[in-house]
C-alpha cells in the first residue's frame, strides 16, 4: 500500500464531488463520465491528489443512499487510477471507504474523523491506508447548530485529539494520521479565523495538518458586498491568498477547488524560502 505523499513543499489536494448539491460546485460533474473528464484535468494541472466525494456535506444536506454514494464514486476513482492519479475518497461510510480502496483509493478522508459510522476506524486499520481524522460535532443537519464554544481552539484541539486516540486504538498507524481542524464544520465564521491563527496548536498534536478553507462561507463573508456574501465561485483569489500562508507555515496540504493556481503559489512560496515552521508536517 502506497504510504501518505510527503513532498518537500505542500500538496494539493483537488476537490471532485460527485454530487448534485455541494456547495460551490454540486451538479457541475455530477455524471461519472463528467467527473473522470474534471478529474483528469484537476491531476493535468497538478493535483497531487484528487479527492473524489459522493455526498454534499454543506449545512443542511440531506444524505444519499450508500448505493447512490458507491455509484457516484467507485467508477470514477477506478479511472483515475487507472490514469496514475493519486486518490482519495471524501466518505462518512465504512462501506464506501473500503469499497473506494479497492477501486485504487490510497487515502479515506473522513469529515466525521471516524464519528459518523462505528465501522469506520476498524476498517481503515485493517486496510492500512492513510485516514483524514476531521474534527467534527455532528451531521450536516445539524451542524450549525453546534457551533457552540467557551474557546473554539483549546476544545477543538481536545475533540481532535480524542478522535486520534480512538483512531489509534482501532489499530490505525499514526504515520497514517492526517489532521484537518474542519473549517466551516460546527463553526462560524469568526471561529474559522480563529483555528486557522493558531494551527500551531493542532501541529502539536504532532501529525501533518490538511486544510479545506476552499470559497468557504467564511471567506464569501469576508468579501461581502452589500450585505451579501460573495458568491463561491468568486472566492478563489481570496482561498489562494490562504493557500500563500498555509504553505509558510508549512501545512501538509490544502483541498482546493483551483489546482493550478494554488500549484503555483505554493511554487512561489517555495522559492521564497518555503516553510518557516517545518514543525508543522
Ligand atoms: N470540506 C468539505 C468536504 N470535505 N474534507 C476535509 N478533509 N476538509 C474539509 O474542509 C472538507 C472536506 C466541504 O467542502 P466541498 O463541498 O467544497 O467539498
Amino acid at each position: 500500500m502506497l504510504a501518505l505523499p510527503h513532498l518537500n513543499r505542500t500538496l494539493v489536494m483537488g476537490i471532485l464531488n460527485v454530487t448534485p448539491d455541494s456547495f460551490s460546485d454540486g451538479g457541475d460533474h455530477d455524471t461519472p463520465e463528467s467527473a473522470i473528464e474534471y478529474g483528469l484535468k484537476l491531476l493535468d494541472e497538478g493535483a497531487d491528489i484528487v479527492d473524489v466525494g459522493g455526498e454534499s456535506t454543506r449545512p443542511g444536506a440531506s444524505r444519499p443512499t450508500v448505493n447512490v454514494e458507491l455509484e457516484r464514486v467507485l467508477e470514477v476513482i477506478a479511472a483515475l487510477t487507472k490514469a496514475r492519479g493519486v486518490v482519495s475518497v471524501d466518505t462518512q461510510r465504512a462501506q464506501v471507504a473500503q469499497a473506494a480502496v479497492a477501486a485504487g483509493a490510497v487515502l479515506v478522508n473522513d469529515v466525521s474523523g471516524g464519528r459518523a459510522d462505528p465501522d469506520m476506524l476498524s476498517v481503515v486499520a485493517d486496510l492500512g491506508v492513510g485516514f483524514v481524522v476531521q474534527h467534527w460535532r455532528g451531521p450536516s443537519d445539524q451542524m450549525d447548530q453546534l457551533a457552540r464554544y467557551d474557546d473554539v481552539v483549546s476544545q477543538v484541539r481536545r475533540e481532535l485529539a480524542d478522535q486520534v486516540d480512538l483512531a489509534l486504538r482501532a489499530g490505525i498507524a499514526e504515520d497514517n494520521l492526517i489532521l484537518d481542524p474542519g473549517l466551516g464544520f460546527s463553526k462560524n465564521s469568526e471561529q474559522n479565523w480563529a483555528l486557522l491563527n493558531n494551527l500551531d496548536a493542532f501541529a502539536e498534536l504532532g501529525c501533518p495538518l490538511l486544510v479545506g478553507a476552499s470559497r468557504k462561507r467564511f471567506l464569501g463573508e469576508l468579501l461581502e458586498e452589500g450585505s451579501q456574501p460573495r458568491p463561491p465561485k468568486q472566492r478563489d483569489d481570496a482561498t489562494l491568498a490562504l493557500t500563500v500562508l498555509l504553505a509558510e507555515r508549512g501545512v501538509w496540504g490544502v483541498r482546493t477547488h483551483s489546482v493550478r493556481a494554488q500549484r503555483d503559489a505554493i511554487e512561489v512560496v517555495g522559492r521564497m524560502g518555503g516553510s518557516h515552521c517545518a514543525a508543522f508536517r
